[in-house]
């Protein structure tokens, strides 16, 4: 197979101790340089700190890694050409020699093809507002209908239309459960405005899920464990309100489409907020990341 998994992983995976993948596109394209290299660093010691092993994800020179050293690391956070790779887009970068940062598309495929059951991430991607004029849909949504893998985050982008990406879950058939809560996490804010159906408070009872979609058959698709950012920590929900509106304003008058869309939005909130957006962020990606360590733990007890 065309996989390189690093040594590190490959040993944890075949001895069935807890492994979480990373995806790079959130350091690649999610946050500014040269931040994004220390706190792709800091995620992995979190994942470490917690007992489990981290397994970053990206292409370089064509080749998907699952696990990445120091140096592929500070490729993927300091190349300012390095592309942003959806699961459709693997193929391409495989056969071109490419180098790319992995999407949550193309990071739970790649973590599912390694074995590797838990993914912990930021916000997922989803159904952009205007979606009746654009059409423009993560491709995130219809990989996790088709990939058996916990995903945790802390719901999907606020950018997005959160309903309609709730919605579209639904019709997919993925799972969605609240972590400790009863509503939909909101990315920079604690909540979205929206319920859910299932809370989970424990990374044990995650696992117990996890358990059962395998007993039912039904893990072919992905668990998405929805994880709050601490109230504490989250953007003013005001100030997110408002800056959001002129981000979205200023997209459409740049007429920027497709994979840009997403970097855009956030890096236009992270000026626009003085900073205020990427703390929340960071603390939303930080509980993610700890989260995921513990369920993948609970999950290797099985
Ligand atoms: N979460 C973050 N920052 C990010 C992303 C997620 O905190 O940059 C990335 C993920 O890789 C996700 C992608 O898959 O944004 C969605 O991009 P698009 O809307 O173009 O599918
Ligand atoms: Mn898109």
């Amino acid at each position: 197979m065309v996989l390189v998994v690093s040594e590190e992983v490959q040993e944890a995976i075949e001895a069935g101790r807890p492994v979480v993948a990373l995806e790079s596109t959130i350091i690649a394209h999610g946050l500014p340089r040269p931040r994004n290299l220390r706190v792709a660093l800091e995620l992995e010691d979190a994942v470490r700190g917690e007992g489990a092993v981290p397994a970053t994800v990206a292409v370089l020179d064509g080749r998907p890694l699952i696990g990445l050293d120091k140096a592929q690391l500070e490729r993927v956070a300091n190349d300012s050409g390095i592309r942003k790779l959806g699961h459709r887009d693997l193929p391409f970068a495989v056969a071109a020699r490419a180098s790319g940062a992995t999407t949550v598309s193309a990071t739970a495929r790649l973590a599912a093809l390694a074995g590797i059951r838990v993914f912990a991430t930021g916000g997922l991607g989803g159904v952009h507002r205007e979606w009746t004029v654009t059409q423009d849909e993560s491709a995130d949504l219809g990989l996790l209908a088709r990939t058996g893998i916990t995903v945790v985050c802390a719901g999907v982008k606020s950018i997005l239309d959160v309903p309609a990406t709730l919605q579209r879950l639904e019709t997919l058939g993925v799972a969605v459960a609240g972590y400790g809560t009863d509503r939909f996490p909101g990315f920079y804010l604690s909540d979205s405005g929206h319920p859910v159906d299932w809370t989970l408070n424990a990374p044990e009872e995650v696992a117990e899920v996890m358990r059962a979609q395998d007993a039912l058959g039904v893990a072919e698709s992905a668990l998405i464990v929805a994880n709050p950012v601490p109230e504490a920590e989250q953007l003013d929900p005001e100030l997110h309100a408002r800056v959001l509106d002129e981000a979205l304003a200023a997209c459409a008058e740049r007429g920027i489409t497709g994979q840009a869309v997403t970097p855009f939005l956030l890096d236009y909130l992270v000026r626009h907020t003085d900073g205020a957006s990427l703390r929340a962020n960071l603390a939303a990606v930080r509980g993610n990341v700890r989260l995921g360590a513990r369920i993948a733990t609970a999950w290797a007890r099985g």
